[in-house]
This record gives structure tokens, sequence and C-alpha cells, in this order.
């Protein structure tokens, strides 16, 4: 049925698993784009397909958002991404054309009328066919040009978000690379208008796009329904060789013909790797050209099959994945980021730039490393601290180990640190969690060492209590009572940092049994004491340090 063979199989619990939206398009065609024939070897089911294409971002009256559910499954790919994303008139294929890239024939919606279908930029998550541990997305844009669209400048937007999130931008268009197909193609004059590279150029235009160009995607133009002779003053050419023919600039300086040269030149400048495929007519049955979703391949042109074969196949192996600058990767998840970052940026009245982006990315990444570093610091010291400590040291080793750990955790996690700024947050942290923990420490220790002290004075306090030493001479049973009490204690093992009852005890010492010392007198203050035994008791029991 399909071009490529079945590759991939469906997983309900799979990342990518998602039902369209309830007021999505794809409704109901979910459930066709389930019957592949799975090839289960080749992909693990937990990186299996997305049942149907979502939209990224929606274009509402001329509004772009972007759609919090894509969002979601792109957060959960942490692959590297190939995206592929198509745009063009409205009306010429282009979603059928990506549905053949997806191996399916159902998927994202194609309409049969003179309105347009697709609205805003859909997305089709699937593992690559090609590429183990890739993930492949597929980018359906808005037709441009539709005659009941108020703002042409929404086109230019989802021309340029197409170019900023795809490593592969498919330049749709029907029948033959002439004049009005470069004219259709002015958006991408305004290129230099539409992205940015830094947040604030020193240089012109020209040298900011300039830089961002090593950073945009590779370009194939796909020419339809091109019913044409490849042949170039008698001798044949590759499709290749025919858009490179269309991109030469016509000599001249007629306004009419620099105007045209201006898509030629851009193109050249910004899309310095190019391709170029032809397809013919799919089939030459009117009814079935406006269902092909409809139309088995048995009755397909042969021709057009080979060719879209050809251009799959070409997608699939040379097709890269996305980098940034400085060969940074985008992963599913940085495409969210990205896509958000653009969306913000054009809604804001400003430019995409690629500048700030990058530094979003770095602070969104950087903020979850250092989450995730503090995090394994706590959970290790938890986990290998036994409270409370021997000795302040035995502590800090610990600390000292743990912090090296999530230092290394956050080095794996961060990128683009400049300044050390995140690191010395996290440094930061740790020094807070250190603090937290020596307070726990000490805190475990006199809570033990209380309970010890008290353990081994119960005898004493029982006595106070009984008014043992409420006779004559008590007080000197009471302290020989006491200091049984403080030897017992010092031979207690383990009672951490905090085990310093002596200097306490003295100082309380000294004020607690003057009730039980000699008067002045020579007389025993035994009476004293019979009525303050609770008042005693409570003194020698907070005797802890
Ligand atoms: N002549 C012709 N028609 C095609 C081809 N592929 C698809 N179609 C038909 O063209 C119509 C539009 O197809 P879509 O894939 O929805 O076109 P689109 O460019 O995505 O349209 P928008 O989303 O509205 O911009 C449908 O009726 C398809 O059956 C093709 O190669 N040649
Ligand atoms: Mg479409």
């Amino acid at each position: 049925m399909s071009v490529i063979p079945a590759m991939l199989s469906a997983c309900k619990n799979s990342p990518f698993h998602e039902e369209p939206d309830a007021g999505g398009q794809s409704k109901g065609r979910a459930s066709a784009a389930l019957h592949v024939a799975a090839s289960a070897t080749r992909y693990p089911e937990s990186e299996s397909i997305m049942m149907a294409p979502i939209c990224l971002v929606e274009n509402q009256k001329e509004q772009l958002t972007v759609n919090s559910k894509a969002l979601q499954i792109l957060d959960k790919i942490s692959q590297p991404v190939v995206v592929v994303a198509i745009v063009g008139i409205y009306r010429t294929g282009k979603s059928y054309l990506m549905n053949r890239l997806a191996g399916k024939n159902h998927g994202f919606p194609l309409g049969s009328t003179v309105q347009s279908e697709t609205k805003g930029i859909w997305m089709w998550c699937m593992p690559h066919p090609t590429k183990p541990n890739y993930t492949l997305i597929l980018l359906d844009t808005e037709g441009l040009g539709d005659v009941e669209k108020g703002n042409p400048k929404n086109d230019s937007w989802i021309f340029a978000l197409a170019v900023l999130l795809s490593s592969c931008f498919v330049y749709n268009s029907m029948s033959t690379i002439n004049h009005q197909a470069l004219e259709q193609l002015h958006y991408v004059t305004q290129l230099t208008q539409l992205i940015r590279a830094k947040s604030c150029p020193r240089t012109d235009e020209v040298e900011d796009s300039s830089e961002f160009v090593s950073f945009f995607p590779d370009f194939i133009w796909a020419v339809r329904d091109f019913t044409l002779e490849l042949k170039l003053n008698g001798h044949p050419i590759t499709e290749d060789e025919y858009l490179e023919n269309a991109l030469k600039l016509i000599p001249g300086k007629n306004p009419k013909l620099q105007n045209s040269n201006m898509p030629r030149e851009c193109i050249r400048h910004f899309f310095p790797k190019r391709k170029c495929f032809v397809f013919d007519r799919p089939t030459n049955d009117k009814q079935y050209l406006i269902h092909m979703d409809k139309l088995p391949e048995e009755n397909m042109e042969r021709l057009f099959l080979r060719q879209s074969e050809n251009f799959c196949s070409y997608i699939f192996t040379h097709a890269k994945p996305k980098t940034l600058r400085e060969g940074i990767i985008v992963t599913g998840n940085r495409l969210g980021t990205l896509a958000v970052t653009y969306v913000d940026a054009i809604n804001s009245g400003g430019v995409p730039c690629l500048e700030n982006a990058v530094t979003t990315l770095a602070q969104r990444e950087n903020s979850a490393a250092v989450q995730r570093a503090a995090d394994h610091y706590s959970q290790q010291m938890a986990q290998r601290v036994r409270f409370p400590t021997d000795t302040l040291q035995e502590l800090l080793d610990v600390h000292m180990a743990c912090e090296r750990e999530a230092i290394a955790v956050f080095m794996e996690h961060s990128f683009k640190d400049e300044n050390q700024e995140f690191q010395r947050k996290l440094v930061d942290t740790i020094e807070k969690k250190k603090e937290d923990f020596v307070l726990q420490n000490e805190e475990a220790s006199v809570k033990y060492c209380q309970a010890e002290l008290k353990r081994l004075s119960e005898h004493l306090t029982e006595s106070i209590l009984r008014g043992i030493f409420s006779v004559p001479g008590g007080h000197n049973l009471y302290l020989e009572e006491k200091k049984q009490v403080e030897q017992n204690y010092k031979l207690v093992p383990c009672k951490g940092v905090k085990s310093q009852l002596r200097n306490v005890m003295h100082r309380e010492v000294n004020k607690v049994p003057r009730t039980m010392q000699p008067a002045s007198d020579g007389a025993d203050r035994a009476d004293l004491c019979t009525r303050q035994p609770l008042e005693i008791l409570r003194k020698f029991l907070s005797c802890v340090p």
C-alpha cells in the first residue's frame, strides 16, 4: 500500500501516542493510520509512532500559538531529531507528500475542495526509519497565498517558522520552476527581516544573515505534476541541474528582471545545499486525483511511485539532524522550546532570533540541570549519612563526595553555562543544603544524647521524686549518683557532634542542686528539695548541650 515499507509499529503506551485534538481535523483518520505492518524488531516499543499528527503551531484568526499538547509530546523526546518541513502555495499536495514520508495514505488531512485545508503547522513524530536513536519529525504547514487570508504577513511567519524549525526544508510547487513559481517564493527574500542571528547585531542585516545561513536547513524543491522532459539544449539534465538552471541570475537591469532575480539570489545565498525532485501526475483519473488518500498504489502511475520512493529514500538517508550554532544538537524537547521562543518573539512584535533561542534553551536546561544535580546531592547525602555522625569531619567528607558527584551530574546535563553562572547557583544551593545537614546532624546528636541521658538518669529521677535525697546528707548522695550518671553517659557510643554534656551539666548542676546544698547555718535544705523535686528534675534533664 505504501511507498515506504511499513516501518513503524504502533504502541498505545508510547511517548508519541497521542489522540488527535478534540477539534482537530485528523479524528477518525487516526485509526486508518494504525494500519501498518509492524517491524517491531527494528523499533523498540517505547519508541513507537504517534498515532496521528497533531497541531504544533495553531493559527487562529491569524494569531499564532503553540499547542501545549504537542509540547508535551516533544518534551518526552530526548533523542536528536531530523525535522522535515514542507511549505508552498496552498492546495498543491503538500500534506499528501508528507503522508508518503510517513509511509501512510492517511495522517495529515487532505482537502479535496478549493478551500485550504491545513491550518498552522502540524507535526508527526516517529522513529527515524534509517537512523536508530533519532526521531523523525514531519512538519506540514498551512498553504501560502490563500486568497481568503487577510494578512499576508501571517504567511511570512509560517514560512520563517518552517525554516527555523526544520533541518530539511521542502518547497513544494506545481508544474514547473518558472518566473511565476519563483515570484511565489518571494517569502525567501524577506528572511533577513524575519530572522535574526544575533540579539543585537553590530553588523548589517546581510552580515547577520550570513551567520544564520550556516544553521539553515537543506533545501529541496519538489515540483508536482511535472510533465515536461528534463532536457536542456537537446541534452538530458538531472533534476538538480534543472533547479540550478532555473536559479541562474538573468542578466539585465530591467526592474522586473531584478525582481525575479531576488528570490534566485536569496535561495542560493540562504540554502547552499539544494536538491530538486520532480513528480509526475500520480494518476490521470481526475476523480482519484482529488481523493489521493483513497487511491490504491496499484492504480498509481509507476513513474510517480518511483519518484516518490526516490524522494523519501533521499530524505531518510540525507536529511540531517537539526542543529543550532556551535553544534548544539536539537532534541524533541529542545524543538518544543524553540517553537515557543520563536512564536513568543513573533507575538511580541519582534523577530525570532537564533542567539536568544539558544540563550533560552541554555537557561531552561541549565536550571533543570541545577535541580537535577541538587536532587542527586540530597538523595545521596540522605542515603550515605547516618545521623548523628561521630564528628563533623565525617559529615563533611560525605558532603564533599556527594558534591563532586552532583557537579558531574550538572556537567552532563548543562550546556553553554557561560561564566559558570548556573554552576555557581548549584554550589550555593548545595552549600545551603549542607548547612541544613549540619543542623540535622546536631539535632540528631542532641536528641540521641537527651534520650540516653534520660535513660541513664531514670534511677536518679526516681530517687528525687521519691525524696530519697530529701534527708540529711541527701545532697552528697545526690552528687554521687549524678556522678555515676555522668560516667555512664561518657561510655555511651555514637553520641555525635553534640555529646559535650559536661560543661552544660556543670553550669546547671551549680544552679540546680543548690537546694540540696548544706545551708550556711548547717541545717539541711531537704525541705526545699521536697517542695521542688519536679523543678530539679526538669533542669537536670535539660542539661544537654
Ligand atoms: N494533481 C495533483 N493532485 C494532488 C497531488 N497530491 C495530492 N493531490 C490532491 O490535491 C488536493 C490537495 O492535497 P493536499 O495534500 O491537501 O494539498 P495541500 O497543499 O496540503 O493543501 P493545503 O493544506 O490546503 O495547503 C487533494 O485533493 C489531493 O487529492 C498531486 O501530486 N497532483
Ligand atoms: Mg495541507
